[in-house]
């Protein structure tokens, strides 16, 4: 029994021992990260920035050598795992072929940069000009509207492979958030495209982000014409006899874009009446015209007519 509780914590002990191995040295909650990059403004396709970044603990002095410090950036690539030396630590960040802004996290455990380090990658962006096709959207589920984007420099030149981001506060976006980048011609493209969420939005805005340029355009969306309403009903018995009550039916009428709030009928006996299901007793026997308008909810109306023979006693 002895023997194996002591081989029970030779192994927790060697468990312990590993599992601490694999945790990496972090900066103490305490400890203030400052970065810089060097160039800050770099050319596209495989140009270099060096990041220095510096660890103080709180009581001053700099953290142990070894402390490991991730990185992790928006565009290009980066050294994502870097020890510090005497408290100092360095990283390369290598530019893509995409031109704007690189947002550059740093972090040891739980000790970051208050913002993001941003490195520029060619040109500046200066303006970003949106076009939408059409301009206005008739409102339908999936109804699509066209989105196109130029960027500029600030001379007014546009500029290639920048990189754009979209949103919209109504719709959804074939970009789903995702970086787009600008064709030879400074042009990008997204589509906006509607659900049946969208029913009541009176205008759609879709935003550009690029470097530190952002353009909005508003799309209005137009609610579809009326659709009429069909009118239509049955009635029971069959063969109505005079001084016996017929029942007119009209549930089967319908609105294909709403509902129908009105049901009003003449009985073609110079008698009228309301409701969906009405009952009614013919006087007398002949030919009769019944007549049911039906009403939408956007007061459009439609009528039926059917010739029923009402027979004698
Ligand atoms: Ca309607």
């Amino acid at each position: 029994m002895k023997k194996l509780l002591i081989i029970a914590s030779i192994g927790l002990w060697m468990g312990l021992l590993t599992a601490c191995q694999k945790v990496d040295p972090v900066a103490p909650m305490d400890a203030i990260i400052t970065v810089s990059a060097n160039p800050p403004v770099i050319n596209p396709g495989g140009d270099t920035s060096v990041i220095t970044i510096i660890i103080v603990r709180g009581d001053g002095y700099p953290v142990p050598d070894g402390t490991v410090v991730y990185l992790t950036t928006t565009l290009g690539t980066i050294d994502g795992r870097v020890t510090t030396t005497k408290g100092v630590a360095y990283s390369v960040f290598t530019s893509g072929i995409e031109v704007g802004i690189a947002d550059i996290t740093v972090q040891s455990g739980v000790v970051g940069t208050a913002g993001p380090l941003t490195i520029q990658i060619g040109a500046a962006i200066a303006s970003i000009s949106l076009t939408a096709t059409p301009a206005s959207i008739i409102f339908e589920e999936g109804a699509t509207c066209s989105i196109t984007g130029v960027v500029f420099d600030e001379n007014a030149q546009p500029i290639a492979n920048a990189t754009v981001t979209f949103s919209t506060d109504a719709g959804s976006l074939d970009s789903a958030g995702r970086i787009v980048l600008t064709n030879e011609n400074g042009e990008v493209f997204d589509a906006l495209r509607l659900s049946s969420w969208d029913k009541d939005v009176d205008t759609v805005t879709v935003t550009a982000t690029a470097g530190a340029i952002t353009s909005s355009i508003s799309i209005k969306v137009i609610a579809p014409p009326n659709v009429f309403p069909t009118a239509n009903f049955t009635y029971s018995p069959s063969n109505p006899k005079k001084d016996s009550p017929v029942t007119f039916n009209a549930s089967s009428s319908s609105d294909p874009d709403g509902t129908i709030v009105k049901y009003s009928w003449n009985f073609g006996d110079n008698t009228t009446g309301m409701g969906k299901i009405v009952n009614h007793t013919y006087s007398s026997a002949g030919t009769m015209t019944v007549t049911l308008t039906v009403t939408d909810d956007d007061g459009a109306t439609s009528s039926t007519s059917s010739i029923i023979k009402v027979s004698g006693p």
